[in-house]
């Protein structure tokens, strides 16, 4: 870092300022820069998710780009992925503070062959926000985590996210199994994660690919109040 960085004082940059900074700061992976960014934004009144999504999620999809172009490389992309996490974990009690009643339970991991959990982690905790509750199975998850923690916690969804389009396929798999099990109708399964697209969330039966983390939490709702119709219509 040069001396001209070092005397940057978070806390007199305007708002648009200091989410240039805290994007330069994720991408160097200063945590404890991150996390102060979220505190002066919060003290500011920003709205959790609006730091989230436009701070944090921004910055790193710049890391993202820069990953993909080979100018960056894991050791320094870890890095931001844990600054990110430092800023996450700030917001994650606020974004869960709605104190909305429990509307559903789910289950959710990144699939086998996997270890990317940022945006997993995300989702789970807009969840939380929006009243779910959330088992969160963490990462690399064969089909039995998924099946046997569903079943174990009468889970009503099974969230996956997978980040590869070589991990992809492994939805397919969990699906495929819930199938041959007889246990695909007893909950609503969710996908997401950068690679994935609508057509390929079809392709494999799922019940629906969530493109965000709002997106997610709008579809569980939708999905559980459906479940909750049609079991008391029937
Ligand atoms: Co990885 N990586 N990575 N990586 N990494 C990507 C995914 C990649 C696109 C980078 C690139 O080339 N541009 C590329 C994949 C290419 C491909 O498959 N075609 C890639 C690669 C190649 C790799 C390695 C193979 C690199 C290597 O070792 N040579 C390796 C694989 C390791 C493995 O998993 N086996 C690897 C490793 C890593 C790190 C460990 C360094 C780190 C992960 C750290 C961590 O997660 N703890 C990492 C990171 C950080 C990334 C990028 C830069 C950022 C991912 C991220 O966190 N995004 C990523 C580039 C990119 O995606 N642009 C990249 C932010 C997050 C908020 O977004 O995860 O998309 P996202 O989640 C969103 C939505 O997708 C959705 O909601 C979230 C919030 O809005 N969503 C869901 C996600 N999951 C959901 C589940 C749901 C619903 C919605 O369920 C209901």
């Amino acid at each position: 870092m040069s001396d001209e960085e070092d005397d940057i004082i978070l806390s007199e940059l305007d708002d648009d300022e200091l989410v240039q900074q805290m994007f330069d700061d994720l991408y160097d992976g200063l945590k404890e820069e991150i996390e102060e960014g979220v505190n002066i934004l919060l003290e500011r009144g920003w709205q959790p998710y609006d730091i989230l999504t436009k701070a944090l999620v921004g910055g790193m999809t710049i890391v993202g780009k820069d990953f993909r172009d080979g100018i960056l490389f894991v050791p320094e992309v870890l890095l931001a992925a844990n600054a990110m996490k430092g800023g996450m974990a700030i917001l994650k009690p606020l974004l869960a503070e709605t104190g909305a009643p429990t509307i559903g339970k789910m289950v959710i991991g990144t699939v086998k062959g996997d270890i990317h959990d940022i945006g997993k982690n995300l989702v789970g905790m807009m969840m939380e926000g929006a009243g779910f509750e959330v088992v969160d199975l963490g990462i690399n998850n064969p089909v039995e985590n998924y099946l046997e923690t569903a079943a174990a916690e009468k889970a009503d969804i099974v969230g996956m996210s997978a980040l590869l389009t070589t991990t992809m396929p492994y939805m397919k798999v969990v699906i495929d199994t819930m199938v041959e099990q007889g246990i695909r109708d007893d909950y609503i399964v969710l996908v997401g994660g950068a690679p994935l697209n609508e057509e390929f969330g079809k392709a494999i039966g799922a019940d629906a690919y969530c493109r965000d983390a709002a997106v997610a939490v709008e579809t569980a709702k939708d999905f559980v109040l459906r479940k909750h119709n049609r079991r008391a219509a029937g």
